[in-house]
C-alpha cells in the first residue's frame, strides 16, 4: 500500500490538498497533531500530519492474484480494449459513410434517371463511369451511343462490344479528330506556334516536339521565341535549344518575325514559343496576334491546355483564344496531375478542334505521347 503524507497547520487545507491529488474519495489512514511552541507562550500553534492511502485498485487487485492468474487477467483486459477499439472503428466507418459528401457526378446520376432512360445494361454502366471521370453527361451519352445497338428485349441502347475499352475507342474515333504525327516534309517549311495561358507547359513541350523532330526524324528545326516579356524565358528556351544544337531566335515584333522566317531556307520546321497570356487579357492577346501576323497564315497554331483545368474554364479559354487565332489543334498537358481527365473528350467534342499530343510529366523529352482514340479511352478508364 502506498501512503501519502501531508504536513501543515490547517487540517482542512491538508484534506483539500489530498483530494486535489488523489480524488474526492480519499481514505485518511491517520493524522498526528503536534503543538509547536512559539516565542510567546500563548501563541502556541498546532501542526498536523495527515496520512492518506494512495488508491491503486488495479494494482492491489492484481497483487492478490498468482502469476498465471495475473497474466490471464491482463489478457482479458487487453482483449476487452481491443474489442472496444474495433467497435469504435466500425462506428466511425458507418458515420463516415453517412457523412461523406456525394461525389459531384457519382452514383447520384441515378437521380436524373430520365436523362439516361434510353440506355440500359453495360451502356449505362459505361456512361456512369465516364461521368465519374468528369465527362459531361451529354458528351458521355454521345460517345457511348456510337458503340450501341438497340436491345429489342428492353428497347434500350446497350453496348455492341463486350469490352468498355472497345466501346470507347469506337465512340471516340467517331466523335474526335486526331491530328496524328506531325507531318513534315524535308525541304518544305512548316511553322508551328504554341499558344495558351501562363504556365501550362508551352515551352517545355515545344522542346519535347523539337527533340522528336531533330533526334528521331533527323529534321532541321529552328525555334523562335516571342516571349521577351517574362524574366528568364529567353534563357530557358535558349538553354534547351543549345542542348539540341538548333538555331534559336528571340523576336519582339511582327516585322522581325517576318524577317527571321524569311531566312530559314535550310530549315524544315520552325517552332514558335509564345508568352503565356490570360484568356481574359484581350489587349495582350491582340498584341500577340499582331506579332504572329508576321508569319501570315502559314502558322499552324496549337493551343496548349492543362488537363487540370475545370471543364467550363477550359471551354472559356478555347472560345476566347479562338477569337484571336485560327487554332488547328489542342495540345493537352499535365495529365499526370489529374485523375478525372474528362476534359480530353469534352473539349475536342464541344470545340470541334482536333487534338494532337498529351504531356505526361515534366521530363524533357520523354514525357509526351501522341493522342489517339485508344490512349484517350485508356485515360478515361484509368488504365
Ligand atoms: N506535372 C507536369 N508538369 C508539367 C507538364 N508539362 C509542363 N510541366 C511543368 O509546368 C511548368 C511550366 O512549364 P513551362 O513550359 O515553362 O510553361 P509555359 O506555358 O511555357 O509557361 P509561361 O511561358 O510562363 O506561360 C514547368 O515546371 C514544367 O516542367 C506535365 O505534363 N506535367
Ligand atoms: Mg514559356
Amino acid at each position: 500500500m502506498k501512503i501519502n503524507r501531508y504536513v501543515g497547520y490547517d487540517l482542512d487545507a491538508l484534506i483539500e490538498e489530498a483530494k486535489r491529488e488523489l480524488g474526492n474519495d480519499i481514505k485518511i489512514l491517520s493524522y498526528e497533531v503536534e503543538e509547536e511552541r512559539a516565542l510567546l507562550p500563548f501563541k502556541k500553534r498546532k501542526k498536523y500530519t495527515l496520512f492518506v492511502e494512495v488508491p491503486t485498485p488495479e494494482e492491489s487487485f492484481l497483487s492478490m492474484l498468482s502469476k498465471e492468474e495475473r497474466s490471464e487477467e491482463i489478457e482479458r483486459f487487453l482483449s476487452r480494449i481491443e474489442s472496444m477499439i474495433d467497435k469504435k472503428i466500425a462506428s466511425l466507418n458507418i458515420q463516415n459513410r453517412i457523412e461523406l459528401p456525394t461525389p459531384p457526378h457519382g452514383e447520384n446520376i441515378g437521380l436524373k434517371r430520365e436523362e439516361f432512360e434510353e440506355f440500359g445494361g453495360d451502356a449505362l454502366e459505361l456512361i456512369k463511369s465516364l461521368i465519374k471521370k468528369d465527362v459531361e453527361p451529354k458528351i458521355a451519352k454521345l460517345v457511348v451511343k456510337e458503340a450501341c445497338g438497340l436491345d429489342i428485349d428492353t428497347n434500350k441502347f446497350d453496348l455492341n462490344t463486350s469490352l468498355f475499352k472497345d466501346a470507347l475507342i469506337k465512340g471516340i474515333s467517331k466523335k474526335i479528330r486526331f491530328t496524328g504525327p506531325l507531318k513534315v516534309q524535308k525541304g518544305g517549311l512548316k511553322i508551328k506556334a504554341f499558344v495558351g495561358p501562363t504556365g501550362v507547359g508551352k515551352t517545355t513541350n515545344l522542346f519535347k516536339i523539337a527533340s522528336e523532330l531533330v533526334i528521331k526524324q533527323n529534321l532541321n528545326v529552328a525555334v523562335i521565341s516571342i516571349d521577351t516579356f517574362k524574366v528568364g524565358a529567353i534563357q530557358q528556351a535558349r538553354a534547351y535549344a543549345n542542348i539540341l544544337n538548333i538555331p534559336f531566335f528571340a523576336v519582339t515584333d511582327s516585322k522581325n518575325l517576318r524577317k527571321t522566317l524569311s531566312n530559314m531556307s535550310d530549315i524544315d520546321v520552325v517552332l514558335i514559343d509564345t508568352v503565356g497570356r490570360s484568356h481574359y487579357d484581350y489587349w495582350r492577346l491582340g498584341e500577340m496576334k499582331e506579332i504572329l501576323g508576321g508569319g501570315n497564315d502559314l502558322i499552324d497554331v496549337s493551343l496548349v491546355i492543362s488537363c487540370n483545368y475545370k471543364n467550363s474554364e477550359a471551354m472559356e479559354i478555347v472560345n476566347r483564344y479562338r477569337t484571336f487565332f485560327a487554332i488547328n489543334s489542342i495540345f493537352f498537358t499535365k495529365i499526370d496531375e489529374t485523375y478525372k481527365p474528362g476534359i480530353l473528350v469534352n473539349l475536342p467534342i464541344k470545340s470541334d478542334i482536333a487534338v494532337s499530343f498529351i504531356s505526361t510529366g515534366q521530363r524533357v523529352p520523354e514525357d509526351i505521347r501522341l493522342l489517339n482514340a485508344e490512349r484517350v479511352a485508356e485515360y478515361l478508364l484509368g488504365e
